[in-house]
């Protein structure tokens, strides 16, 4: 009895966390580095050092994690499940520092322990587990979540592999795997304990359960999902909310007859296949690649999800009927979609329920974003492989779509183009299941990612769906956490804010307008430049040390940083690059009259995507010819720093003075770099896409560079006859940039080596760089002039940081709490 007794009252027994001060950090951080690393401080490594570190912060932050746990499970309030297959996190180890305000506290005791904190710092391999925005986005997500006290929980993959480690080999894009979990993971705890079982292939069969029929799917195969759980804290709120993330094992370890007999490979044969579905991250943007492998990655981790839901954080006995108002799941583009069928056969095949009543929570449960406008980003599954993979899951969509069409027919009538057209399954080229139409059929809303986005995915994308299912499609315009992106990213700045408005503003970043008054404070701007100017020496340090590249002195730094793709026209940028130069070769430009520029690129383009790659080629030739020519004189710079990430995102976007935006009006959904770079003080030089639109409006026209056509100007374009070569013809400077990549000038005198791209260009253009050209140097001449007066920059400069409170990612999370999940915050 009294033994009973004590263990229940140890089970209660508060987790206590070490002492808040620099000799309780170190004590903790000696007992890990003795006890977990099993080494002494004298004879340990920088990489024992790190992981003690970091299992250091883990242990203060882990009392709130368990009782946070604790409370959202007895709390059964409503919360988020955001579904997303791709989480671009950054390092852990300065955010988690930062969140739990211990930064001060540890720099101090590594020092007592003659450690050199950002040393430790450098040796953090990011988890690259995400390929761009969409990835990125949904960390900041999390972030905004636990800061805001939002009931969440974010569910993905833990990829073994995240996006690939870029390097250059003679100017050209090579691909490396990122090893990012080999020097240890202190971030993870993994569960096998908690591992789902997840089945694959077979076939469906019905039988009688008393006087119903139902149906029962016998799968082929099965594997593990053993879930990793990451801490999520919020900023200064001591709350720590979960990422879990899937990692694929076997269910039977290996053949222990097989082996014995000396077949090793086909002994492990059932764990190298199980274990490949979470391997690599697939590293095509914007692309999806209709892979088998894909598919089952999707599967994978949404059954997974799922049914840790339903399993483990329902209260016992929980009505299922009363889900939605339990849980929202977020689909985060339609990569977990097939999660609307998994949630129907669950609720139908295992659970019981009438299929109506199913339905009814389902769509109730579910809520989708789109994070494109290319129609060539749609996914689709050909019925052939889903039904394969998935035999019960085709089954259930074929029903859906069944009675969605059932449902057009009512309204409609037999009008058989309208119901071809809405169909979930496509007919052409294969059968296929469009799996933007079943999220937005079973969806609660329907959101794009910007204004100008989400009205095109209304009017052009979806229309149909948007006429049949008024109220369903709405707006979230995506934001950026100021936390890493701001007060982590940019010291200098954050602290010249807080001096200017107070503390307060990493939380509500509405009180950024506080420093408008401060843009006509001449003290205040030579401060602001001051800081700008540091931040440009860090990023030369942090070049030269990691690429031996030089940025050049007093330079305006010009930034484009985001994928390789042909939409976002790095090769306007390049064009705009080689026109300077051509200028200052030919002689018809004096260099002295050129204003110094570095340009910097960080771009990763997927590794089938052939143009993509020749356009770094390309970059990179020109800068090695730009770099070297002396004529030049130093006053143009092209700096491509492999392997862009998050890591080198917030040393370069604080340096930056030119943001460029530069996509075809109407082809980036939002774009989210233009928001950091906005927040760090660069002026953008944009078209009217994606949140540039919102950007522009929110700083005023005077602080923004516009160029380019709109996007119903871009239609009206298209629709007559869009003719590269007469932009070609019609414009001097065009031709002579033109012309010197074609004469072979940055490939050694080879002429073939970027004629693909300069034929695309004149022949094909998709993205009408040719035609926007013209307008694109205007702008870029405004740049120059404008940057000659430093003041009337800096002023516009810091009315940009004061406007863009609107893009921090809490507000992201306002919108949708209000107008989506409903899930408010659990103070
Ligand atoms: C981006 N999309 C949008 N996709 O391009 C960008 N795609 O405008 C937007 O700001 C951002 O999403 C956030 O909303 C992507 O990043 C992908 O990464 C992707 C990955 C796999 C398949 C398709």
């Amino acid at each position: 009895m009294s033994e009973i007794r004590a263990t229940h009252t140890l089970a209660l027994a508060p987790v206590i966390p070490p002492a808040s001060t620099v000799d309780g950090f170190v004590q903790e951080f000696l007992n890990n580095l003795n006890f977990r690393q099993g080494v002494a401080l004298s004879s340990s490594s920088q990489n024992d050092r790190y992981l003690a570190l970091a299992q250091t912060v883990r242990d203060y932050l882990m009392a709130r994690w368990l009782e946070d746990q604790r409370a959202q499970f007895e709390r059964q309030s409503k919360g988020v499940c955001y579904l997303s297959a791709e989480y671009l996190l950054g390092r852990q180890l300065d955010n988690n520092l930062l969140a739990s305000d211990l930064g001060g506290i540890a720099a101090e005791a590594m020092s007592v322990c003659g450690i050199d904190l950002d040393e430790l710092r450098g040796l953090e391999v990011e988890p690259g587990l995400g390929n761009g925005g969409l990835g990125r986005l949904a960390a900041c997500f999390v972030d905004s979540l636990a800061t805001m006290s939002v009931p969440s929980i974010g569910y993905g993959i833990r990829y073994e592999y995240g996006i690939f480690r870029q390097t250059f080999v003679d100017g050209q894009q090579a691909e490396q795997p990122d090893q990012w979990l080999a020097l240890g993971s202190p971030w993870e705890f993994p569960h096998p304990e908690a591992a789902q079982i997840v089945s694959f292939g077979g076939h469906t069969e019905r039988y009688q359960d008393g006087d119903v029929e139902r149906t029962r799917w016998i799968p082929a195969w099965n594997v593990q999902a053993v879930p990793y759980n990451y801490m999520v804290p919020g900023y200064h709120n001591g709350r720590v909310n979960t990422l879990r993330l899937w990692s694929a094992v076997a269910t039977h370890a290996f053949d222990l007859r097989i082996f014995n007999s000396g077949d090793y490979a086909e002994a492990v044969r059932a764990q190298t296949f199980a274990s490949n579905i979470s391997k690599v991250l697939y590293p095509e943007d914007s692309t999806p690649q209709g892979k088998e492998l894909r598919l089952q990655q999707q599967y994978f981790f949404v059954a997974a999800s799922v049914s840790d839901f339903l399993d483990h954080h329902l209260a016992d006995g929980f009505d299922l009927t009363k889900l939605p108002d339990r849980v929202i799941f977020q689909l985060n583009d339609t990569h977990p979609v097939i999660a609307v069928p998994e949630l129907m056969r669950v609720l139908v095949d295992v659970r019981g329920l009438e299929w109506d009543a199913a339905w009814e929570i389902t769509r109730g449960c579910f809520a989708y974003t789109c994070h494109t406008l290319l129609p060539e980003a749609l996914e689709e599954w050909s019925v052939d492989l889903l039904g394969r993979l998935l035999p019960r899951h085709l089954e259930i969509i074929y029903r859906i779509n069944e009675e969605f069409l059932a449902e057009v027919r009512e309204t409609y009538g037999d009008d058989e183009l309208r119901i071809r057209n809405m169909s979930i399954i496509a007919e052409h080229p294969e059968r296929a299941i469009r799996m933007a139409y079943l999220a937005t059929v079973a969806g609660a809303k329907v959101n794009g990612v910007a204004e100008l986005h989400s009205q095109l995915l209304r009017d052009k994308v979806l229309p149909d769906f948007a006429a049949f299912f008024p109220g369903k499609f709405t707006n979230v315009t995506n934001g950026v956490t100021p936390r890493r992106f701001l007060r982590l990213a940019n010291p200098g700045l954050s602290s010249l804010i807080t001096e200017a408005v107070g503390p307060g503003w990493e939380t509500d970043l509405d009180r950024l307008q506080g420093l408008e008054a401060y843009a006509d404070d001449a003290g205040f701007r030579t401060a602001f430049a001051e800081v700008k100017a540091q931040n440009k020496v860090r990023l030369r340090h942090e070049l030269l040390a990691r690429d031996g590249l030089v940025v050049g002195e007093d330079h305006l730094m010009d930034v484009m940083v985001k994928r390789l793709h042909e939409y976002k026209r790095q090769m306007l940028k390049v064009l705009h690059i080689v026109s300077l130069y051509e200028g200052i070769a030919s002689g018809r430009v004096a260099a002295a009259e050129v204003t110094p520029r570095t340009f910097i690129f960080g771009a990763k383009a997927a590794p089938g995507y052939a143009m993509a790659k020749r356009i770094i080629h390309l970059i990179n030739a020109v800068g090695s010819v730009i770099n070297d020519d002396p004529r030049v004189e130093g006053r143009l710079k092209v700096l491509f720093p492999p392997n862009y990430n998050v890591t080198l995102a917030e040393r370069v976007i604080p340096a930056a003075d030119l943001s460029e935006q530069i996509s075809l009006a109407g082809k980036e959904a939002s774009g989210t770099g233009n928001m950091k770079f906005a927040l760090n003080g660069a002026l953008t030089i944009g078209t009217d896409d994606g949140a540039n639109v919102e950007i522009r409006r929110l700083v005023g026209d005077e602080n923004f560079f516009l160029f380019g056509m709109t996007e119903p100007e871009v239609e009206a374009l298209w629709s007559t006859g869009y003719r590269p070569g007469e932009f070609y013809q019609a414009d001097e400077d065009l031709r002579r940039a033109l012309d010197l990549i074609a004469s072979g000038a940055f490939s050694g005198g080879d002429r073939s080596t970027f004629e693909p791209v300069v034929s695309n260009l004149l022949y094909d253009d998709r993205f009408m760089v040719l035609a926007d050209f013209a307008e694109y140097i205007r702008a870029q001449r405004e740049v120059d002039a404008a940057y000659a007066d430093q003041d009337a920059w800096n002023r516009a400069a810091i009315l940009n940081v004061a406007r863009c409170g609107f893009f921090s990612s809490d507000r992201s999370m306002r919108d949708y709490i209000n107008g989506i999940w409903h899930t408010p915050p659990a103070l």
